[in-house]
């Protein structure tokens, strides 16, 4: 007698399948960008749904690999990445994930046309978004730099699309001090005689080691301590021969998730490297590649979401129990209809921030909107990331026991996720670096007014309620500002992260009801508006006025 086994599974062609993309392109592109795009994004859509995820599951077991010596005794640290980080390579080069918007075929649309293949490539390629997140930072860090000598050696390579000519950039920022306190770096800087610098030092978490090149932070000699004492430097991390840079690679390693990226310490024993503009400010220096990480971790992060939910839906199709499919249980379809309500407003609110990147990019942004893009970048990064640990974890409870097998894909799916919490500035870290922009600029008058002008298109009746939390719920965070202000800074810091959750899930409870009202107008369709009443009742506002964050209490010992 047959035993029963379960269909597992399946996904078809992810830009098609995607009504979520596919609306938003609609609404947001001009017609000729959306017919000069959509070949490209069907391509990348079946890939990621046919070929490259069948790659990504029989490559699931494999890891890098360090090798530290030779078999004659030289030490060569040698990284093999895996044969599907191999081919993720290839086609990152090939189908421009970092060219497009360097090449700006699409004037400030170019970052939501590489966006959205990013979107689609990311989840089927095992956290390859990480180098390409980091050479995107470092190119356009070196294009703002002013650097004519190190902008005309590498933007070339960064931005190629010959898999031959391609160059990966690290990103080496943490070292055993801490991930999140950079100032407290101890790598020092030294002039030679012959005026070369050479870094001596630690790193202690470089993602994606095999890079040819790296940004990173290093002290010069006699500079202060903290951040502005720091200065950013360019290094190579060969000679022109292919021997280390007077770097070694002590291990790789041992984490969590993101298992293919072959993250190292590193020891720096002279390794050659350029300023890249000026001796001190190296916080400062870097940030613009930070906001371009993090909008990589916010696409990354819904990208995860989109497969996750993807996976659960064909299989509620698929897998019967207690008489009918899961499809027809009401409280399974209740269940996965919450996990796309928090993905639709996660989409939309991250590709609101990619909007704003391309228009930064373009030299768009127009009065108070580069201080409204400087507060919504860790804003989003930090909602977003919350919102895919939380989804992919009910996604995994969507398949019970087999959610938590390993040979199924879907654990690994989980350990990945919760890297976009940590990585690239922790929800905390975050939170306060959302307040200092707050402080410095115009953002937050700015954030209300975005806010209120997008529900401001709202007609439906449907959508009256959805609009009212909305309005109502940055009423709170802004009056929660000012009693927490007039308290003192220790409440202001304690409650940030509300704070800074509260302004994430309303600006994308804002724009879900914008989608929504133009998608009832122009598709016929009511699922972004019921996208929109659902993730209100969620809970949007996690602030009140009287939120003083006095419940450290709690923790009182005894
Ligand atoms: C899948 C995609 C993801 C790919 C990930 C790739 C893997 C990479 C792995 C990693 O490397 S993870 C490590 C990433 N590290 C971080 O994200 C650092 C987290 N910590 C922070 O963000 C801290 O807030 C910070 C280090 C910035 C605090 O340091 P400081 O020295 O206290 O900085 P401060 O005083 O806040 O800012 C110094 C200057 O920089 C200020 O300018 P001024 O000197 O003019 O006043 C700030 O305004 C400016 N600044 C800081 N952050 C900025 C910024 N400017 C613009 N944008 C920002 N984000």
């Amino acid at each position: 007698m047959e035993t029963f086994s379960q269909t597992p599974p399946e996904l078809g062609n992810q830009y098609t399948q995607d009504r979520l993309l596919r609306s938003y392109l609609a609404r947001a592109l001009p017609d000729d960008v959306s017919a000069g795009i959509e070949p490209q994004l069907m391509e990348m859509g079946e890939l990621a749904g046919g070929p490259l995820y069948g790659f990504q599951k029989a490559d699931r077991g494999n890891a890098p690999i360090l090798t530290s010596w030779d078999a004659w005794g030289n030490r060569i640290d040698h990284v093999e990445h895996t044969p599907l980080w191999r081919a993720a390579e290839q086609l990152a080069a090939q189908r421009g994930l970092i060219a497009i918007p360097y090449e700006r075929t699409h004037d400030e649309w170019s970052r939501v046309h590489q966006f959205a293949l990013v979107y689609l490539f990311t989840p089927s390629t095992d956290v390859y978004s990480c180098p390409l997140a980091m050479t995107d930072g470092a190119a356009r860090t070196l294009s703002v730099s002013g650097n004519r000598e190190l902008m005309e050696r590498a933007l070339p390579h960064l931005t190629s699309r010959d898999p031959r000519q391609f160059w990966t950039s690290g990103q080496w920022m943490t070292e055993s001090t801490g991930g999140s306190d950079v100032g407290l770096s101890e790598t020092r800087a030294q002039q030679d005689a012959d005026g070369r610098w050479r870094l001596y030092g630690r790193k202690w978490f470089t993602s994606a080691v095999n890079s040819q090149m790296a940004l990173t932070l290093a002290r010069p000699e006699g500079n202060p301590t903290g951040g502005k004492g720091l200065a950013l430097f360019y290094l190579e991390t060969h000679d022109a021969g292919g021997a280390l840079n007077n770097l070694s690679v002590n291990r790789l390693k041992d984490k969590l998730g993101t298992r293919k990226v072959p993250t190292a310490e590193l020891t720096l024993q002279g390794t050659l490297a350029i300023p890249v503009y000026g001796l001190s400010d190296g916080v400062k220096n870097i940030s613009p590649m930070l906001n371009v990480t993090r909008t990589w971790n916010s696409v990354s992060a819904v990208s995860y979401m989109r497969r996750a939910i993807a996976l659960a839906r064909d299989y509620a199709g698929k897998r019967v129990a207690f008489g009918a499919p899961l499809a027809k249980k009401p409280l399974h379809v209740d269940t996965l209809a919450g996990m796309q309500a928090e993905l639709d407003a996660a989409f939309h609110l991250t590709f609101f921030l990619v909007e704003m990147l391309g228009r930064e990019d373009a030299g768009m942004l127009r009065d108070t909107e580069p201080d409204l893009w400087r507060l919504l970048t860790p804003i989003v990064k930090a909602t977003t990331a919350k919102q895919c640990v939380a989804v992919v974890s009910e996604a995994l409870e969507c398949f019970g026991g087999a959610g938590y097998i390993e040979d199924t894909g879907l654990p690994m799916l989980l350990r990945d996720s919760q890297v976009f919490p940590i990585w690239e500035g922790t929800t905390n870290v975050l939170s306060l670096d959302a307040l200092r922009a707050v402080a410095a600029s115009a953002a937050l008058p700015a954030f209300g007014k975005c806010v209120h002008d997008l529900v401001a298109c709202a007609r439906d009746p449907r959508l009256s309620s959805a609009s009212h939390e909305a309005q109502h719920a940055f009423t709170d965070a802004q009056r929660w500002l000012e009693a927490a202000t007039a308290r003192g800074t220790e409440s202001v810091e304690a409650g940030a992260r509300r704070f800074a959750l509260t302004l994430g899930r309303t600006l994308g409870l804002a724009l879900l009801v914008r989608h929504a009202q133009w998608s009832l107008d122009l598709e016929g369709d009511a699922r972004a508006l019921a996208a929109a009443v659902r993730f209100a009742r969620h809970g949007v506002d996690l602030i009140a006025a009287d939120d003083g964050g006095g419940e450290s209490g709690l923790l009182a010992l005894g």
